[in-house]
């Protein structure tokens, strides 16, 4: 029988068949999961047991794309959630675009609780306007501000990633009228408190919405340094004039990517990440 994997908790597995049942599922002779994690939005084989709801997990469909932060496959968009509150962390944001990019996953950039204040997306804007990346300002306390991302996620199957706090169970509640955990933020610390625990795939309509746990660090680049420059379509017709064949468009004399973008921004990080990655693979391959 064929189901879709859609929360896993402690060595358990959730997942609905095609009809809407949902089984409790055990990996089959755990050992085959040892080079393959089974991870929400898989497509898996599964035999049901002997008590109704439970049953075995036997194996991992071929899957369309698979990212590892946050753990989801088999998805066509990941929305980068940022908001009013808490501070926005830029640099997370572009390593998530970076590893959605390198597994052929297109993104869309949410800019939520704009009822506090939408002052921070006129400059949101301005940084990602020729990234590629759409900007859809939403609040999810009104319902009015969701429709034109509604429109971008109908019948595709999305991911909600960001910083703890942003509102992404809000707003997957106020996408599919459905209620899930959220958290309040601290003051002291501006940060939510990591409500979400666990990736979580949400049938409705004709969305597939993937809620996941907030986080702050990602340290893992599936893209190599030497090619991270391709990855930003900002630079698209640059590359050409810089003064050094290949330019890594760090601190070369003569870039045409710095003269054009340099001074802050997308640029700033884009270096910050190039340096970041090289000392990694430095480490990696010494
Ligand atoms: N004013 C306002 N508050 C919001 C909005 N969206 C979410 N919140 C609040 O922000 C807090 C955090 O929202 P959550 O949905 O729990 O945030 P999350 O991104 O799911 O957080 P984690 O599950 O910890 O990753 C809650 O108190 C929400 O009620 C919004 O658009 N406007
Ligand atoms: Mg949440
Ligand atoms: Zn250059």
């Amino acid at each position: 029988m064929v189901a879709k994997l859609i929360k896993g908790t402690g060595g358990f597995y959730i997942v609905k068949t095609e009809d809407g049942e949902l089984f409790t599922l055990r990996p089959r002779g755990k050992l085959r999961f040892l080079t393959q994690t089974p991870t929400v939005g898989d497509m898996v084989n599964m035999t049901p047991g002997a008590e109704g709801t439970h049953g075995w997990l036997e194996e991992i469909l071929p899957r369309r794309n698979l990212m590892i932060r946050p753990p989801v496959s088999n998805i066509d968009i990941v929305a980068l959630t940022v908001a009013a509150v808490p501070a926005r962390d830029l640099l997370l944001i572009d390593k998530l675009i970076l590893n959605a990019r390198a597994a052929d996953i297109g993104c869309v950039l949410v800019c939520n609780k704009i009822d506090i204040d939408c002052g921070y997306v006129d400059s949101v804007k301005k940084e990602y306007g020729e990234s590629g990346v759409p900007v859809f300002p939403v609040s999810a306390l009104i319902q009015e501000s969701l429709s034109d991302l509604k429109k971008a996620i109908q019948g595709k199957a999305t991911c909600f990633a960001g910083q703890s706090g942003v509102g992404k169970s809000a707003l997957i509640s106020a996408l599919t009228g459905r209620t899930f955990e959220t958290g309040a933020i601290s003051e002291r610390t501006e940060r939510g408190r990591h409500t979400t625990r666990h990736v979580e795939l949400i049938a409705q309509d004709d969305m597939l919405i993937l809620d996941t746990p907030g986080f702050s660090l990602l340290d893992a680049c599936e893209v190599p340094s030497a090619e991270l420059a391709d990855y930003y379509p900002e630079f698209d017709g640059l590359t050409e004039n810089c003064r050094f064949q290949p330019c890594m468009h760090d601190t070369e004399p003569d870039c045409a990517v710095r003269a054009r973008h340099g001074g802050g921004g997308r640029y700033a990080r884009y270096v910050q990440l190039l340096r970041e990655y090289k000392e990694l693979e430095r480490g990696r391959y010494k």
